[in-house]
């Protein structure tokens, strides 16, 4: 078997190293090999200090994520910890790479750390929807004082080790890359010194003023109490308000039992699901066996806000850019709104003129297409109009060079039309970039039928490079995201209809943990696009569908929203906070009485309960047919783009936790009074018969494989 931790004695030094790749997460294996060494350092005469490193790329990632959930497996973290610190010599941490979690608790509790000049440490467990179990919330504020550990363990966030050594988290920073060499020497450099063991649990100077610190504590719960919804931040202060009241040992069991609580909420395992399944969506079929073609240089079609902001967010990741516009004047607005993204930066102070300049220097502007003619990858982001996405794709195909990737950032159109439209449909892909395309994560991957398996594989590449989690869908009308949007967007007009007002299914949606509502959402983007997507689709609608017109009357009024003052709602001056509007209630009302509904009152529960399932039955749909590979990336797409929230997991995780036999029971409810709209999926029913969640489907190999 594999050793997790090797041991070895060198001139008088015990050298633990941890070997448990990829990135040295404390297994069962690991913390018992920690446990056994520490024994044994401990127990050996000849031994004078011991020196903990990692083996491969970090120190330590943490706890092993994948055991959480599991039933608990001897020695525990904070025993294993414990052990460290009491050990009766010098224990060195030496940190290369992440120090993050238990591994920076792991650190904590040695008695001296050196760190390389690009470890990075954090405590990050509130990502996950807990907090530091393994003593963090009681040595951290010992060491560096509650304010710098408040902030580290409510932000999560990874820091640099200078910053590290200026809080006094760290004690060194090692001259060289080589952990083991530099380690080793700064154990001799304690050793010389004759320095003692100085236990984290003992200090007291950190937080020597207590006024400072409960001033600390009490701005930081007044911080958490704003997180919409989230448990375990709370839970953070209330350890750290331990460590400032009690002995040491007291401390620990608070941390404990406010441990075991964070574990066990549903909040754990929606964010802990997150984090996997943003990393299993890179993992597409095609990533694992085609090679992505090289892209260094990018044509972008289009200089509005999303051809903009796709410029900038290729700019952003070190690529050439040239940006295509029909004419001069929108040449020169394009490049306009490039720039304004990067002086709002100098404005905000993240970035400095020449920076900015810099930056600027590979965008390049053309009303030729023929300027394209070098480029690796042309995307188009021109307005949503087949003929018009055929028009360009004629030039793309004429202008582009042999191999470079075609790709549209159509949000709903049909992508194998487009691609069978030119010479090259193995070229051709869907990518559908979300507004404000620099700064939304949420990349759709939409691969046509026809596509280069190696166009695919540069997809998600290219993603990387942009730093964006992209996901793999398939071909139809609004792919994933959109086509699950329209849907439950559709309950909430029903809803409306049905005699909820705007503003209760906006506070519902909110309640759940959405940023924003649909209501409060259309106000913002402009009701008008909406509209004419309802236009345009009017010929093609179900006549049996029921549809509701209200948005249709708020925008025959001119009312689009912030932009023109009222929308679903009314916009003071310069507000972009809405108040309700008695005259569009007065519109609801006619509309409804028009469509023969008595209006009835909903509670919260009611109308969650009608939006999640419209929700997670359109992504089984989705499923079912393909579009989506697995389950989780359905929760992907509405969690990155959707606003749907991180600490639920994503809609799907969330029917597995409510269970998917009551989704069922409920959508078989609702379908009483409209059978068409809320028709069940198929894969739902059938997870259902086979008593199955769709967690069970994530586990699957993808089918596309
Ligand atoms: C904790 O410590 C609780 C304690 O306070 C208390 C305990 C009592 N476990 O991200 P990458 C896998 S909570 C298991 O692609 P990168 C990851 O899934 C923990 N697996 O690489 C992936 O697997 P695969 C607090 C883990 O270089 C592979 O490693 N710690 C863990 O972009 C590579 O990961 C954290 O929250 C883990 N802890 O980034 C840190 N971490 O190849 C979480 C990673 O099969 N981790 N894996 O897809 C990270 O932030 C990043 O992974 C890291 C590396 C920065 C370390």
């Amino acid at each position: 078997m594999r050793t997790a931790v090797h041991y070895q004695v060198q001139d008088h030094v015990a050298l633990l190293a941890i070997d448990n790749p990829p990135v040295n997460a404390l297994s069962a294996a690991v913390r018992q090999g920690l446990l056994d060494a520490v024994n044994a350092a401990q127990a050996d005469d000849t031994v004078h200090a011991v020196l903990i490193t990692g083996v491969g790329k970090a120190f330590i990632a943490g706890a092993d994520i994948r055991e959480f959930g599991l039933p608990p497996q001897a020695p525990s973290l904070p025993d294993v910890c414990n052990a460290i610190e009491a050990c009766s010599k010098p224990v060195v941490a030496a940190i290369h790479g992440p120090a993050l979690g238990g591994g920076l608790e792991v650190a904590m509790s040695a008695h001296y750390r050196v760190a390389t000049s690009s470890a990075k440490l954090g405590l990050p467990e509130v990502q996950l929807g807990l907090l530091p179990g393994a003593g963090g919330t009681q040595r951290a504020p010992r060491l560096i004082g509650a304010q710098a550990a408040l902030d580290l363990m409510l932000s999560g966030r990874h820091i640099g080790a200078p910053e590290a050594l200026r809080m006094g988290l760290i004690d060194h920073i090692a001259t060289s890359d080589d952990i083991q060499l530099e380690g080793l020497a700064y154990v001799r450099h304690l050793l010389s010194e004759g320095a003692p063991v100085r236990r984290t649990s003992e200090q007291t100077h950190a937080m020597a003023d207590r006024a400072v610190q409960q001033a600390a504590i009490n701005a930081a719960r007044a911080d958490a109490a704003k997180r919409r919804g989230l448990f375990s931040p709370l839970k953070i202060v209330d350890c750290v308000q331990a460590a400032l009241d009690l002995p040491f040992a007291e401390g620990l069991r608070t941390e404990r039992a406010l441990f075991q609580q964070c574990l066990e909420s549903p909040q754990r395992a929606g964010l802990i699901h997150a984090f996997f399944a943003e990393r299993e969506v890179l993992k597409a079929p095609e990533t694992r066996y085609a090679k992505p073609r090289t892209i260094q240089q990018v044509g972008v079609i289009g200089g509005g806000t999303m051809g903009a902001g796709i410029a900038v967010a290729m700019l952003d990741a070190g690529l050439l850019v040239t940006l295509i516009e029909r004419d001069e004047a929108a040449l020169a607005q394009g490049r306009a709104r490039v720039e304004k993204v990067y002086d709002g930066q100098i404005a905000k102070s993240r970035l400095t003129p020449q920076g900015r300049d810099d930056i600027l220097a590979r965008l390049s502007t053309s009303t030729d297409y023929a300027a394209l003619s070098q480029a690796d990858l042309v995307i188009e982001a021109v307005f949503e109009d087949m003929a018009v996405k055929y028009a360009v794709f004629a030039q793309m195909d004429r202008y582009g060079k042999p191999g470079a990737v075609l790709a549209t950032n159509t949000s709903y159109l049909d992508v194998n039309a487009i691609a069978s439209s030119i010479s090259r449909p193995q070229d051709v892909i869907g990518l559908h970039f979300f507004s404000p395309a620099h700064i939304m994560k949420l990349l759709e991957i939409v691969v046509p039928a026809k596509v280069s398996p190696d166009v695919v594989a540069t997809a998600f590449e290219l993603a990387r490079r942009l730093k964006k989690v992209p996901v793999r869908a398939g071909v139809c009308d609004g792919f994933i995201g959109n086509r699950i949007l329209a849907t439950y967007r559709t309950a909430a007009d029903h809803l409306l209809e049905d005699g909820a007002s705007p503003d209760e299914i906006d506070q519902m949606v909110r309640a759940f943990g959405f940023p924003i509502g649909p209501y409060e959402m259309s106000d913002l983007a402009g009701g008008d696009i909406g509209w004419a997507t309802r236009k345009r689709r009017a010929a093609t609608r179900d006549p049996r569908a029921r549809y509701v017109h209200i948005a249709d009357r708020l925008c025959e009024q001119g009312w689009f929203g912030q932009k023109s003052g009222r929308g679903w709602y009314r916009y003071a001056e310069g507000s972009r906070t809405g108040t309700p509007d008695p005259e569009v209630m007065a519109i609801v009302e006619a509309e409804r009485a028009k469509a023969g509904v008595a209006p009835r009152s909903f509670t919260i529960e009611d109308l969650q309960r009608r939006y999640l399932a419209a929700m997670i039955n359109e992504g089984a749909k989705v499923i079912e047919e393909g579009i989506a590979l697995r389950p989780l990336d359905v929760d992907v797409t509405l969690v990155h783009g959707y606003g749907f929230p991180r600490h639920r997991g994503g809609p799907m995780k969330y029917a597995d936790q409510v269970g998917l036999a009551q989704i069922l029971a409920d959508i078989r409810a609702f379908a009483q009074t409209d059978p068409l709209f809320w028709k069940p999926s198929a894969l739902l029913i059938t997870l259902v018969e086979a008593g199955r969640d769709f967690d069970s489907l994530n586990k699957m190999e993808t089918p596309h494989a």
